[in-house]
């Protein structure tokens, strides 16, 4: 639909009477703008469902969701924050790729965190808030005849500086971890079915969360160890299978082939527990060095199925193509300033590995946008 501009053509049947009417475009002008019913061109669209306006160019390319799953207080948020930070950059010098926000008022919420973070002078100003089931980072919505909480949508768009490379958008959601958790009624609660839809899906595992990571971690200084554990990771992914399941009407047996990056996350606390062996680093001469991957892969899997082979028997489960990795927003261990906060120092913020996990989802995703293959050539080890 098309979003009208002229003032009188307020209130909307479904969206109340604030919002500019949504219609059905049948009258266009010489340059094939819609008219709205006062003749002025209108250039937003919006989804005929649900009625959001759409980001400019949604029609002009592909747009895939990728899905960050994880548990309340996995660090999804600061994850989100810190990749917007660090993908454009290793997407424009290790591929020439521009990594653009396709729409700044929408991305809003996630552009406000990534400055908070990186703008901060102090602990306390670097504290991103816990994200409210339902609350900020969604918006209410018409959809199937209700109005329901949907997360709002966080698109960017990649494009190759050569202009005769394919160009795609992604679109993140952060989700509060709750709405992942089984009990949700996915019907009145549909916020986090896009894991369903997604092109990738990346599920964070928070090793704060898990008892045997915590038994083995004890004598580190983070503070986060005296938060109370919810083992529940595993139940998380026995029910994003089960959701996908019933939304893509899936026979039982039937395998899911979304590329899911499972990242072992906070591996600032826990790096150390690989016995001194660096990993590989993934991103070589400009190359994703998917043998690297592989290995590192198989290396923090290893330590997985020692720790919590319930968790790794549930995300193999979920996906025929599971990919381990370890990352760190933070690269330090963070400080507590008061009960159940715990912030990263700014003066000491060095992510590591964040981007990678999405880099080799957009090697499945959109191969095309990488310059002869360049993103998927595996490099054999000398
Ligand atoms: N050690 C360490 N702690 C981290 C890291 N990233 C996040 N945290 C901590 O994890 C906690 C939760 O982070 P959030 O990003 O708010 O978690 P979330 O998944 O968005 O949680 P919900 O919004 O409740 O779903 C915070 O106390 C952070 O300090 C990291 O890289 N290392
Ligand atoms: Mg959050």
């Amino acid at each position: 639909m098309h979003i009208a501009v002229h003032d009188s053509l307020r209130g909307d049947p479904l969206l109340g009477e604030d919002a500019q009417q949504r219609f059905l475009a049948t009258r266009f002008n010489n340059a094939g703008q819609a008219l709205d019913a006062m003749s002025l061109p209108s250039s937003e669209t919006a989804c005929p469902h649900c009625r959001r306006k759409l980001p400019p160019s949604f029609l002009e390319m592909p747009h895939h969701i990728i899905s960050l799953v994880g548990d309340q207080s996995a660090g999804k948020s600061y994850f989100l924050s810190v990749l917007t930070k660090v993908l454009p950059a290793t997407l424009f010098r290790e591929y020439g790729i521009v990594f653009q926000d396709s729409d700044p008022t929408g991305n809003a919420p996630i552009n406000d965190m990534r400055k908070a973070l990186f703008g901060a002078q102090s602990p306390a100003q670097a504290k991103l808030a816990k994200t409210v089931f339902e609350g900020a980072m969604y918006e209410r919505l018409p959809r199937q005849g209700r109005m329901v909480a949907l997360p709002r949508p966080f698109v960017y768009t990649l494009a190759a500086e050569e202009k005769t490379r394919e160009k795609c958008a992604l679109i993140f959601y952060d989700n509060a971890g709750e709405h992942f958790q089984p009990g949700v009624n996915i019907v009145e609660q549909p916020g986090a079915q896009h894991v369903a839809s997604a092109a990738g899906i990346i599920y964070l595992f928070d090793p704060f969360n898990s008892p045997e990571f915590r038994r083995i971690l004890r004598d580190t200084k983070d503070p986060q160890l005296e938060k109370p554990v919810v083992d529940q990771q595993d139940i998380i992914l026995a029910e994003m299978r089960a959701r996908i399941q019933m939304i893509r009407n899936l026979r039982a047996g039937e395998n899911i082939q979304t590329p899911v990056a499972f990242v072992v996350g906070k591996c600032d606390v826990w790096l150390h527990l690989l016995n001194g062996k660096p990993l590989r680093d993934p991103v070589r001469d400009g190359k994703l060095d998917i043998a690297a991957i592989e290995e590192n892969s198989n290396v923090v899997r290893a330590l997985m199925y020692q720790l919590c082979p319930a968790v790794v028997a549930n995300a193999e489960a979920l996906s025929s193509n599971v990919m381990f990795f370890a990352a760190s927003s933070f690269g330090h261990t963070p400080i507590k300033i008061g009960p159940g906060e715990y912030v990263p120092d700014p003066a000491k913020l060095q992510p590591s590995f964040v981007e990678v996990p999405l880099l080799w989802i957009l090697s499945h995703v959109c191969p095309a946008l990488f310059v002869d293959g360049k993103m998927s050539e595996p490099i054999v080890a000398p």
